[in-house]
């Protein structure tokens, strides 16, 4: 059970979008808009009509989780993506349908008591869902706030049981080039795999989502099973996970396998510290395009600065 205790990033629940008018955007859709909201954002509306844990939507909001800015409007989240797999555009949302989400497997291994494998709806039903508002903080200095819907990965951890000897926790997306084009560019080193150790895995904001948007996830957000890790660079969220490793090694990310000097472990954002092609100081809101400035910890220093002491001499930010 969460405890409700003030945060730093805390504001008055009136400055986030309130639920009313995203709940009556979504009563709209429903009731005959949809096939417009398809022309504008493509949305794989079937798919996820189709899905067979829809019965959990819309889960409940965790107001220990509130925002310092409106949420991000659907259709600019759902059609500005990052997801190599199917492009190197951000117009992904199309090409990426071509992933077929059922049935979906998701495999439990390394330095666990017993390695496992389980369906991803059968996980999902073995789970809490709730709705979590979130900010998002690109590398590229891109930046949203989305209601998620998932469970905390402290509950996955539960499940898996590492053993005592397991410092991280890997996690690996699909590998299927016959359905995702951008498998196909050789000089990437898929499948897409990122990690946290085990402490950050465990903390209370890491979150695995299953939706979006009090629905399950669209395909190009990542279905049926990404990471979110809000204080961390967008890249760390693992999106489409068929694979959750427990190790002894610190995993080798696929962006820090590419390009090592741009992209490493720990991925913490921090405006005092740039890309050595850009400046981090501020970020640009998808679909207003205002510009903010960037915060330590993307905000959520209060809950994670303390995982980080005494690791002063890594690259934490980078
Ligand atoms: N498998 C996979 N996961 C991924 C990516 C990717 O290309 N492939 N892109 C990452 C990056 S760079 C970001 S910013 C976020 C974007 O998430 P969104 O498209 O849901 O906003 O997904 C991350 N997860
Ligand atoms: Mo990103």
């Amino acid at each position: 059970m969460l405890i409700k205790r003030p945060r730093s990033w805390e504001i008055p629940e009136a400055e986030a979008t309130p639920e009313a008018v995203f709940l009556n955007r979504r009563e709209l859709v429903a009731g005959g808009l949809a096939a417009m909201a398809a022309t504008v954002i493509a949305p794989p509306v079937t798919a996820q009509n189709a899905d067979p844990t829809l019965d959990l939507y819309p889960a409940k909001r965790n107001a220990a989780y509130a925002l310092d800015r409106p949420l991000t409007e659907e259709r600019f989240a759902a059609d500005y993506n990052n997801f190599y797999e199917f492009g190197s555009s951000k117009s992904v949302a199309v090409a990426a349908r071509a992933l077929k989400t059922r049935p979906w497997t998701v495999k439990i291994e390394g330095l666990v008591e017993k390695p496992f494998e389980i369906g991803v709806d059968d996980l999902i039903r073995r789970m809490s869902l709730e709705e979590r508002l979130y900010r998002l903080r690109c590398v590229e200095a891109w930046a949203m706030a989305v209601p998620w819907t998932g469970f905390p990965m402290r509950a996955l951890l539960d499940l898996a049981k590492p053993l005592s000897s397991a410092r991280y926790v890997r996690f690996e997306t699909f590998l299927d080039r016959s359905i995702a084009p951008g498998q196909r560019q050789i000089w990437y080193p898929w499948p897409y795999v990122e990690g946290l150790t085990i402490a950050e895995a465990a903390n209370e904001l890491a979150f695995l989502a299953t939706g979006i948007y009090g629905k399950p996830l669209a395909n190009q957000f990542g279905a049926p099973l990404r990471v979110v890790v809000p204080w961390k660079y967008g890249f760390k969220s693992a999106k489409s996970i068929v694979k959750i490793a427990f190790t002894e090694q610190r995993p080798k990310s696929f962006w820090e396998e590419l390009q090592p000097a741009e992209y490493g472990f720990w991925a913490n954002v921090n405006p005092a510290v740039p890309h050595p092609r850009w400046s981090q100081a501020e970020e640009r809101i998808l679909g207003t395009n205002e510009k903010r400035p960037t915060v330590i910890y993307n905000g959520y220093g209060d809950d994670v600065a303390s995982l980080y002491k005494g690791l002063e001499n890594e690259r934490l930010f980078v």
